[in-house]
């Protein structure tokens, strides 16, 4: 088989540049291990900034986020201090999230390509990206009844996360990894009970931190700081809710909607940034090109901001015959990568009290508590905290 560009994973970041390239008439196909049904339940951010809207809106792609996402602007923060808003979206650049789940978003960026006559090889894994450097870059892959299938293209988009093929692929010495391990890590639980107040809520609690966050009327996001290596099924539910209540001082600020829990996964938090996030004619966006931790909730905004920029690139080439886009694309993401990695790690630190301690006393959890309380008091410290946090 041949397509001018193969596309690996059908996440935000294929499916963004998949809609993107087919507008612009350019021969694509993407390759998703996935089957439909899968990818229209996984579960994950919910988030998007004002520049991921943007962009939607701009490719005609925010119809569904639109009808059914939700503003939001405000973060709550409760500590041993006591308890403070940030109307965020009145402050920085005055920018406000809407909420909106991925595989909603997910599920309407299929359903728009497929419309248009996208190709798209459901069950498809990709195997390897071979000869990346050469005139005739080539995919190995897996059929979902087995059958082995090799795809040439011109260009190979590697849009596959973090465990993907993409990476996997990249020759040992073409391209460096930045990694960091936060040591800390989170059990995200994903709840059938509506939201418990009107704020993305932070509380630092001793026994560690505790995250509240709607994702619709009816389900809400917790995340729960946790011993490294727990196992995510030795909580019952009872302990679960009980824990996130202490936490979030539920017994001053008012009780939490209780309801039954149907994800819950153990995330290591970690960083890794890969440069440069191309290799020949394979180029890394999303989660494949950078792995953010959740702290700031900046991954899926970033996949969208990239597949945009690589879009540009390839059009510009394979339509303009003008190759500078694809020559700086690397170059431009990884400036929005850092930035967005820093304030990531300024959340982290912000939200812990030393990573894997939970010692009261500690120099970093007064260095914490100081930093929460220049958060509360700054009004300058407020708009960068601000502009930061809805931003990519
Ligand atoms: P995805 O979404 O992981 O999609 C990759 C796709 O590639 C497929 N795939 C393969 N296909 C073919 N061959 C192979 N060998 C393949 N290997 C993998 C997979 O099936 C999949 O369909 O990557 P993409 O497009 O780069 O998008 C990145 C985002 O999904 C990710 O950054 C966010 O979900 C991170 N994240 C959040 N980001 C936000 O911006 N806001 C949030 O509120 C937010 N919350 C979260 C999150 C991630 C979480 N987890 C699970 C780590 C909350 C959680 C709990």
């Amino acid at each position: 088989h041949t397509a001018d560009v193969v596309i690996l994973g059908a996440g935000p970041a294929g499916l963004v540049l998949a809609n993107l390239l087919r507008a612009n008439g350019i021969d694509c196909v993407v390759l998703e291990r996935a089957d439909r049904t899968h990818l229209g339940a996984r579960a994950r951010a919910g988030f998007l900034a004002a520049n991921t809207v943007r962009i939607l809106e701009r490719h005609g792609l925010a119809e569904g986020l639109h009808r059914h996402g939700r503003e939001h602007a405000t973060c709550e923060f409760r500590t041993e201090d006591g308890r403070f808003r940030l109307d965020y979206g009145s402050l920085g650049r005055g920018e406000r999230h809407t909420v909106y789940p991925q595989q909603d978003l997910v599920t309407d960026l299929l359903a728009r390509y497929l419309a248009d006559g996208g190709r798209l090889c459901f069950g498809t894994e990709a195997l390897a990206v071979l000869d990346a450097d050469s005139a005739q870059p080539s995919v190995t892959a897996r059929e979902a009844d087995g059958r082995p299938v090799r795809w040439r293209a011109r260009y190979v988009a590697g849009c596959d996360g973090r465990h993907g093929a993409a990476r996997r692929s990249l020759p040992t010495g073409a391209i460096r990894r930045y990694h960091r391990d936060h040591q800390v890590s989170w059990l995200g639980l994903l709840t059938e009970a509506p939201p418990s107040m009107d704020a993305v809520g932070y509380a630092v609690h001793e026994r560690g931190f505790a995250g509240h966050m709607a994702r619709t009327p009816e389900v809400t996001r917790y995340y729960l700081q946790c011993e490294r290596g727990s196992s995510p099924g030795l909580w019952s539910e009872e302990r679960i809710w009980d824990e996130l209540a202490l936490r979030m001082r539920a017994t001053d600020y008012g009780p939490l909607n209780r309801g039954s829990i149907v994800q819950r996964t153990v995330v290591d938090l970690q960083s890794d940034v890969l440069e440069p996030l191309r290799h020949g004619a394979l180029f890394l966006a999303g989660d494949a090109a950078s792995l953010l931790s959740p702290s700031a909730a900046k991954g899926a905004n970033l996949a969208v901001l990239e597949a945009e920029l690589l879009a540009e690139a390839l059009v510009d080439d394979l339509v303009h015959g003008d190759r500078a886009g694809l020559a700086r694309y690397s170059e431009r993401c990884l400036a929005h990568v850092w930035r967005a990695q820093e304030f990531s790690q300024w959340m982290i630190r912000l939200l812990h009290a030393a990573p894997g301690a939970h010692d009261a006393s500690s120099f970093h959890n007064s260095l914490r508590r100081s930093r929460i309380e220049a958060l509360r008091t700054s009004r300058s410290q407020q708009h960068w905290f601000a502009e930061h946090y809805v931003g990519v």
